[in-house]
């Protein structure tokens, strides 16, 4: 027997959660936690799950949404008390917007040492508020019987909530855990119990069907979380397809690569009378507008990550599945097609243009690869030139954050090499100031071993996104660079090297095509042209 409640506690709920399939668990250290990382070690060491540890816990909270954003399985963070538990903030957000599985298990005092100043305690009950599904405050074991039973039943509701099986969105759920001392024992083992456990069954919602009588004028804009459900619509009724490079939908012959061009200029956007949408579009003023225009009908596709877009308050019809009564006529889409061939899609890539370093990325990510696009200038730039592949490609555009970009990707790699795809390399396209942004988290466990793992930093002296707006103009230079561009001197390779990162310069489309086939963690700095 153990004299630890605590520790009995954490072995069953780790226990439990391995044995209902969960794999990805994420811990940085702390004292008040000591339960948890026991458990979780003995499980790791005995091959039930995967344990990746970070210092960290900013970084730590992205890593752990990249892998539940490539599994699509709920991945769970384990903290200790106070700071730690904040520092998990960003990427529960991004999780809360973009419907990521998260299963946060922060440690706490017990009731009894709250609010009476003790060190390193907090209110931790409603940190994240509602970007969390629940925050369950579970009080402190004291060994009562039944409290095994108890565990077993917080590790499948945690599952449960996190995958959204009553019906809500998948998203966060934070179980706080007090612990009281002894906060640990090296028994039981956990990965001797054979816990008996079982989730609960989802709900499922009857779909609701939109009937259109006409073809109309449509066209479908797929934005984040789309997926090929907006490809097959489009297919099948003949729609031009706009679709955004992290949508997992541009791929397929309706694809209008130029749609961000030809909304701003070509008559055809004019006859636009209706818009079907998937997912959560971010990128363009272009779609935004259309959206706003009276003549337009909206209609919106449920998204069950993203959840409802309707952000002009125009859509007359939400559904889950759309069907036309009127056969589909092709000529709306050949005139599309023509617009769109007649655009530049293959700039003479004088040097590393932006656009050239979009092709480049894309003609080197294949099938078995993974493609991280961060927020700002570069991945508008990959909705302006990126041709339709069907390519796994990840954007955190929950809130489009430029936090957590690095390990973001390391999530997305981890899951790979899990899944023994060692030939796939995953890659991450990103500006300086998002690299740096997020600097700490080039910091990785040795015990992952090597990693496929690109960092591709279009390095332009700092934010160069704000270039476009008004200030930038209207401002002497010397302001705008101080309080927008915001440029810094890191020297890159230096940081690369301290960390233990492969650092390449490269210096013409060539040499970026060569470096985008290293394998490795390696950081390729582009300077565009
Ligand atoms: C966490 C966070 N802070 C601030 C911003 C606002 N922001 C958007 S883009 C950007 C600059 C990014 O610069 P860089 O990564 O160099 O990309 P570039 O546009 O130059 O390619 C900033 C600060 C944000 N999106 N997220
Ligand atoms: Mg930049």
């Amino acid at each position: 027997m153990t004299e630890s409640p605590a520790q009995a506690f954490a072995a069953q709920l780790l226990a439990a959660m391995a044995k209902l399939g969960v794999r990805n668990f994420f811990l940085a250290p702390g004292a008040r936690s000591q339960a948890l990382a026991i458990a979780a070690g003995q499980l790791a060491d005995a091959g039930k799950l995967d344990l990746n540890i970070r210092i960290d816990e900013r970084g730590l909270g992205f890593v752990a949404l990249g892998a539940a954003l490539a599994s699509g399985e709920p991945s769970v963070v384990i903290t200790t008390s106070g700071t730690a538990v904040a520092n998990l903030h960003p990427a529960v957000l991004e999780a809360n917007h973009a419907g990521v599985p998260l299963i946060l298990l922060t440690a706490d005092r017990p009731h009894e040492l709250r609010g009476v100043g003790a060190n390193q305690t907090t209110n931790q009950i409603g940190i994240f508020n509602d970007a969390v599904r629940e925050c369950l405050d579970v009080p402190a074991p004291n060994g009562h019987e039944g409290e095994a039973a108890e565990a077993r039943e917080l590790a499948a509701a945690a599952i449960a909530i996190a995958l959204g099986y009553d019906g809500e969105r998948p998203g966060p759920v934070q179980v706080n855990l007090a612990f009281r001392e002894p906060l640990s024992a090296i028994e039981p083992d956990a990965a001797a119990l054979n816990p008996r456990v079982a989730l609960p069954e989802a709900t499922t919602d009857e779909p609701t069907f939109a009937v259109l009588e006409t073809a109309g004028q449509t066209v479908v804009v797929a934005g984040a979380g789309a997926g090929e459900d907006a490809v097959e619509l489009a297919e099948a009724f003949g729609w031009p397809l706009f679709a955004e490079p992290n949508s997992g939908a541009r791929f397929g012959a309706n694809v209008v690569v130029g749609y961000r061009e030809l909304l701003a200029s070509s008559p055809l956007a004019q006859q636009i009378s209706r818009v079907v949408i998937f997912g959560k579009p971010t990128l363009g003023r272009g779609v935004i507008a259309l959206l706003k225009d009276p003549a337009v009908e909206v209609i919106v596709v449920n998204n069950r990550a993203y959840g409802h877009f309707d952000v002009t308050r125009r859509a007359s019809q939400f559904c889950d599945e759309l069907t036309v009564l009127e056969e589909p006529d092709f000529e709306w889409l050949a005139a599309w097609r023509a617009a769109d061939a007649l655009l530049q899609h293959n700039p003479a890539t004088a040097g590393l243009s932006r656009a050239g370093i979009v092709q480049s990325v894309w003609a080197a990510t294949g099938q078995d690869d993974q493609l991280l696009l961060g927020a700002s200038r570069m991945i508008r730039e990959a909705d302006r030139w990126a041709p339709a592949k069907p390519i796994r490609v990840f954007s955190n555009r929950g809130l489009a954050g430029i936090d957590g970009t690095v390990a973001t990707a390391t999530g997305l790699a981890l899951v790979e090499v899990r899944h023994q795809n060692e030939q796939g390399i995953t890659r991450a396209l990103m500006g300086d100031l998002t690299l740096l942004h997020d600097a700490g988290s080039l910091a990785y466990d040795r015990a992952e071993g090597d990693l496929n793992l690109q960092l591709v930093v279009v390095n332009d002296n700092g934010g160069s996104i704000f270039e476009s707006l008004e200030p930038a103009q209207a401002l002497a230079e010397s302001n705008f660079d101080r309080l927008f561009r915001t440029p810094q001197s890191v020297d890159l390779w230096s940081l690369a090297q301290a960390y233990g990162w492969r650092h390449i310069l490269v210096g013409s489309a060539g040499e970026l095509d060569e470096a985008l086939a290293t394998r490795g963690r390696v950081l390729i700095e582009v300077i565009p042209a």
